[in-house]
Formats: structure tokens, sequence, C-alpha cells
């Protein structure tokens, strides 16, 4: 079995040679994986729609009021909390810019809507706090996700950090159970992504009336069965926290109140999942593996067809190119050489013509065939053609003989070169599908693989 860092990497590899778009949910999933792969940590994320009070929760959990939480739209991105000795924020730009500052002063300039619910920063990517809290130093990482029904580059944001968590808590208004919302992103977003072990908080249950509050944690219990997932037997999956009066009692040190808030035993559920450590919600990785396996055949089919193609054309090429090649060895033939030059090469010897003659008529002549079968190929012909006098004695008296030896030797030289030439023209590469090809097989091979022992 591979180690999560080779499949980080071939899964990583695999992106690359889909030439996905960067808004391919496909890519920003695969990505999401990657990094669940990746980190150390154990992350918990918390979701739910706007004002289901996730902040509160989580400013509960922490025991201090740190995140921003308010009536209306207010967490504008994901806000991760990691252990730290001291506390700092730092503050991510998509352009790559860092602004960090000790505190948390700089969540409320940049994790927080506008009074109208609009992001007032566009441009941050990630805003991560750090505090000294214990239950961080236990390798936990909290995520407090934007509302899920405001904007849609914002539930896309949330699904990603859905995929990258190793525990989701949904916060539930238990005056408004389920809605078809709700049931919806369950389904599509954590259940048909591989993503089955939830845990449920149920917030605002005091404002309900005793039979009321016992009925709906009845039927939340139901539905909750099935989010499961890893968790084990003993720890339930559902748990009542009136998030504000919890807040309340850890903010006063008053413990009798965070009981009855519902707060300790939800933190209590939250240790023993912890400790069981990471790797158990392994299916999002079987999911995403088959999903990159059907697009990847994919192109591996279009990768074959254009090999295929590029192939034909090669032939085609090689077959022009044999045959211009098979038309410049008849036109170097002695007697044709003999034939067509003798006669003016003689007279321009005897002229003292000889570069002038060469240029109009054997030059010109062996440059046309070089470039035709240059053409074919698309490799300059490097072979010595222009062998003017070939060293030569042009003096003399007979001139006849001058011009037989050099007609001679021009035929035995060109020729030569023109043999090599043939050669190295023909031996060239494979077509650059051909490799493409092979990489992406023996990759999804590789994760086929890995998909298989999962
Ligand atoms: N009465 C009461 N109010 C609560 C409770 N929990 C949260 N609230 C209030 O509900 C409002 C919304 O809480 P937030 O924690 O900001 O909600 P959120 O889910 O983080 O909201 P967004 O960040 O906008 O998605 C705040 O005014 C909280 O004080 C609770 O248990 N009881
Ligand atoms: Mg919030």
């Amino acid at each position: 079995m591979i180690s999560n860092q080779q499949l980080i990497t071939t899964l990583q590899s695999i992106l690359g040679m889909l030439e996905l778009d960067s808004e391919d949910s496909l890519k920003q999933n695969t990505l999401s994986v990657c990094d669940y792969l990746g980190s150390p940590q154990f992350s918990i994320a918390v979701f739910a729609p706007f004002n289901h009070g996730k902040s509160t929760l989580l400013n509960a959990v922490l025991g201090e009021n740190i995140l921003p939480m308010d009536l209306i739209p207010t967490t504008s991105t994901v806000v991760s909390i990691n252990y730290s000795a001291t506390v700092k924020t730092v503050v991510t730009f998509t352009d790559g810019r860092i602004i960090q500052e000790e505190g948390t002063g700089l969540l409320q300039s940049y994790g927080k809507l506008d009074e109208i619910g609009h992001i007032k920063e566009e441009s941050v990517a990630t805003i991560k706090i750090y505090l000294p809290h214990p239950f961080l130093k236990t390798g936990v990482e909290l995520l407090d996700l934007p509302g899920t029904n405001d904007q849609q580059i914002r539930d896309n944001l949330v699904i990603q950090q859905l995929l990258t968590a190793d525990l989701v808590i949904q916060v539930l208004d238990a005056r408004k159970l389920m809605t078809l919302e709700e049931k919806n992103h369950l389904q599509d977003w954590l259940w048909g992504r591989g993503v089955k072990t939830v845990v449920f908080v149920l917030n605002f249950l005091n404002f309900l009336e005793e039979e009321e509050q016992e009925e709906v944690q009845e039927r939340l219990a139901i539905f909750a069965s099935l989010f499961r997932g890893y968790l084990p037997p003993g720890v339930s999956n559902v748990y009542p926290v009136n998030a504000l009066p919890a807040l309340r009692g850890q903010l006063k040190g008053d413990s009798s109140r965070v009981e009855s808030s519902g707060l300790t035993a939800f933190l209590e559920a939250l240790t023993t999942i912890v400790s069981q450590g990471k790797g158990k919600q392994e299916e999002r990785v079987t999911k995403i593996i088959s999903r990159l396996q059907e697009v990847g055949f994919r192109k591996v089919r279009e990768l074959e067809v254009l090999r295929d193609k590029e192939l034909e054309l090669k032939q085609l090429l090689k077959r022009g190119f044999r045959q211009s090649v098979a038309n410049f060895r008849n036109w170097l033939s002695l007697p044709h050489l003999f034939c067509n030059y003798g006669e003016g090469l003689t007279l321009a010897l005897q002229q003292n013509k000889f570069q002038e003659w060469y240029q109009e008529e054997l030059g010109r002549e062996v440059l046309k065939y070089k470039q035709e079968c240059e053409e074919w190929v698309g490799k300059s012909y490097s072979g010595e053609l222009g062998v003017e006098n070939l060293g030569l004695k042009m003096q003399g008296s007979n001139y006849r003989d001058i011009a037989t030896e050099y007609l001679t030797r021009f035929h035995t030289t060109t020729l030569s070169a023109l043999s090599e030439y043939e050669v190295t023209a023909l031996s060239d590469s494979e077509p650059d599908s051909t490799y493409q090809l092979q990489l992406l097989k023996g990759l999804l091979e590789k994760v086929l693989l890995q998909g298989a022992s999962n």
C-alpha cells in the first residue's frame, strides 16, 4: 500500500494531466482530499446555515469570546483555530500577501461580513487564529465556517472545507429541524462525497416546551443514526447544546450552568472521538479516486485516438519523405549528373565561372531536393551539401576530366550525407501523446491499487 504522501503526489499528478479548469469541482474536491490526507491535525469543522450558532458554539468550546457572533450573517470566510503558545491571527490573501498580528483583532476586520452581509475584503483567502488552548494542543484544529445558505461562492468554500475535516459537526436549530436544504446538504455535500461521520448539535432547544424537546431529539436520532460513520459504540452523535448559555457559563466559570447547557457532554464526546486518531474517513478518498479514474480513463481514450491520428500522420509523412529521398538519389546518379551537368560544368571551368555555374545550376537543384526532404520531417538537413569545389584543382587544360572528377566526388559525398540524414530523420521519437498516455495510465493504475486496498 502506498503512503499518504505518495498518494497525494499521484493524485496531484493525475490532476495535472487532466488539465481541468481551476473552478472544476473534481479538481477542487481532489485538492481538498489531498489537504485532508496531508494534514497531521485532527480537524473539526462546524457547519450550518447562518445564524445557527456555529461561532457561539465554538466560542463556548474555547471558553472565550473569540469568534464574531451576531444576529445577521456574520462569519465571512473559513476561520481555522490552531494551537500556539501565544495568541495571534494570520490573514492570507488570494495574491499570497500575509499579515499577522498578536491577538485576534484582525478577525474583526477580515473575518466578518458587513452590516448588509457582504464580504468586506474579497481577497482574503484564509484566516488562522492561534490560541494556547489545551484541547487544541492535543493536535486539534477547529474550523468555523460561514453560513451555508448565503452565497454560492461561500457554499463552495464550505464543501471544500468539509472534505478536509476529520469530523463534521452539524449545528441544527431545534425550532426548525432539518429543513429540506439541510437534508440536501447532508445528502450531496457529505454522504455523496463519502463523508459519513457527523455529530449533530441541537441548538436553541431551550426555546421549546419540554415535550417538544423530547420529540425533536427522537426525530433527529433516527436521521443521525445514518451518519455514525466511524464513531465508536457508546458515543452518541446527537448533542443538545444551548450554545449561548454554554458560552456564558464558560465565561463565568459556572460549571453547573455549562453542564446544564449540554456542553460538558459534548466536549467529553469530542475528546473521545479525537483520541481515536485520524484516518477513519477513507471513503472520501476512495470516492475521489473512482471519480478521477472515470475522468482519467476518458482522457486515456481521447489520448489514444490522438496518438493513433499522430501515428497515422507520421506514417504518411515518412512515406512522403522516403519518396523525396528516392527522387534525390535518382537525381544524384552518376549517369544523370554527367548527362545533365557534364557539358555545362566543363564550359564553366573553361571560362573560370565555376561559382556562378554552381549557384545557378547544381547548387540550386540540390537546395530544392534538400528543402523537399526537410519539409516532410521538419528536421533541417545538416549534411554537408554546399561542397562547391571539393578541394579540386580547378586549373588545367583538360576541363572535361576535371568536370567528371568533380561530379563523381559530388555524387559520393552528397549520397553519403543524404544516407546519414535519412537515418537521423527517421529515427525520431514517439508522438507526445504516447508519452502522456503511458504516464496517465501508470498513474491511474497506481491509484486503482490504492482504491482497491481501501
Ligand atoms: N438565545 C440564544 N441565542 C443564541 C444561541 N446560540 C446562538 N445564539 C445567537 O444567535 C446569533 C447567531 O449566532 P452565531 O454564532 O453568530 O451564528 P453563526 O451560525 O456563526 O452565524 P454565521 O456566522 O452568520 O453563519 C447570535 O446573536 C447568538 O448570540 C442560544 O443557544 N440561545
Ligand atoms: Mg459564525
